[in-house]
């Protein structure tokens, strides 16, 4: 029979390389790509009206928070981002370059309701991606990001995972044939009441989905990033589970399902507390792993440093200051020598809010 080849994406080299640098030690992503909806919640929870030069201002503020790339190896960045200038007038991305950040791109288009399902959500945006992928790549974009959600009190379905695996694996193909590495961020959100060892039995089954399907679509393991949710009980389920508890959970979960191939392991936070957050990546870096296990944090970085500015340009340095000591601390934990030490109670606060949508 006829010989068959898949043809490599011609970026194969760059992508690996991309990837490495985005999971370089003692780094991590910051994801600040709230879409518009979004990140008008964020200015109303410090009393901002939802205007581009509020979120200008905002973001301005993060990307220039001095030394944040010994930090941050990459920000992922809303498409208005990406084409914006900071308010002095520099680009964005080249801001980002400059403090040794590769800039990403959220290319999803966000959730709607899955007819058919048991109230549950698929992730659109695959009509038109690719001419979009190659539009950010000349922009400056060199890796993009797809973030759909699993939910356990609704299931979840065998409908929802298959297409939540099947949307994931389709967009990492495109965006690799367009020279950014993939993240794949299946959500397996914090609602519910369920134990620990549920969400481990329901992540099993959403990463062998999405693996069999990254597969099928000839997806190069060794040009993706995860962005996984740690394995952890629903945030109503009565026991609570320490760091290590987690730690131990979500490394098996790893072990079982993701191979040494993929090098980096970025985390969402979910919910969790700034502390919280960088408690558990701490735990989970205590001894070597077969990928680079660190952060994609978006509420656990931003938290403190959003309410520390509160619109006031006269607190730009300190709430730049803020970022830099959460960046910091995730940092080591990426390296696996946080103490946790000197935390204020504010950073200690939970931020899941319950069926929340972004
Ligand atoms: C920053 O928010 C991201 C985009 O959300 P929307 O477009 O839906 O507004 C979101 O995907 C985020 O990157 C991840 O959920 C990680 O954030 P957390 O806060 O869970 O670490």
């Amino acid at each position: 029979s006829a010989a068959f080849t898949v043809r490599a994406s011609s970026y194969a080299d760059e992508l690996v390389k991309t990837a490495k640098t985005v999971a370089s030690p003692g780094r991590g992503i910051l994801a600040m790509d709230e879409s518009n909806a979004t990140c008008g919640k964020r200015l109303a929870s410090i009393g901002l009206e939802n205007t581009e030069a509020n979120r200008q201002a905002y973001r301005t503020l993060l990307v220039s928070a001095p030394g944040l790339g010994n930090y941050i190896s990459g920000a992922i960045l809303f498409e208005e981002t990406l084409y914006q200038s900071t308010i002095d007038g520099k680009k964005m991305v080249d801001v980002l370059v400059e403090q040794n950040i590769v800039p990403g791109i959220k290319v999803d288009k966000g959730l709607v309701p899955l007819p058919g399902s048991n109230n549950e959500s698929w992730c659109q945006g695959l009509d038109g991606l690719s001419s979009r992928t190659a539009a950010y790549y000349q922009q400056g974009a060199r890796f993009a990001k797809w973030r759909t959600v699993v939910s356990i009190p609704n299931g979840p379905s065998a409908l929802a995972v298959k297409e939540a695996a099947w949307g994931l694996a389709r967009y990492a193909a495109i965006s690799q044939d367009s020279g950014l590495v993939p993240i794949v961020e299946p959500e397996i959100l914090l609602d519910g009441d369920h134990g620990i060892d549920r969400t481990f039995e329901v992540a099993q089954q959403v990463w062998a989905e999405v693996f069999f399907y990254l597969a099928e679509n000839n997806v190069m393991f060794e040009g993706i990033l995860l962005k996984p949710s740690m394995v952890t009980p629903g945030a109503e389920c009565k026991d609570k589970a320490t760091p290590q508890q987690v730690a131990d959970y979500t490394l098996k979960l790893l072990h079982r399902r993701i191979p040494p191939a993929v090098p980096g392991i970025m985390f969402l936070s979910g919910g969790q507390s700034e502390v919280e957050a960088t408690l558990n990546l701490n735990a989970m870096n205590q001894s070597p792993n077969p990928w680079h296990v660190s952060f994609s944090y978006a509420r656990a970085l931003q938290n403190t440093c959003l309410k520390t500015w509160g619109g006031r340009p006269e607190n730009v340095k300190a709430a730049q200051d803020a970022l830099l000591v959460r960046a910091k601390a995730n940092s080591l934990a990426q390296l696996g020598k946080y103490t946790g030490e000197g935390e204020s109670e504010e950073a200690k606060k939970g931020m899941f809010v319950k069926g929340y949508v972004y």
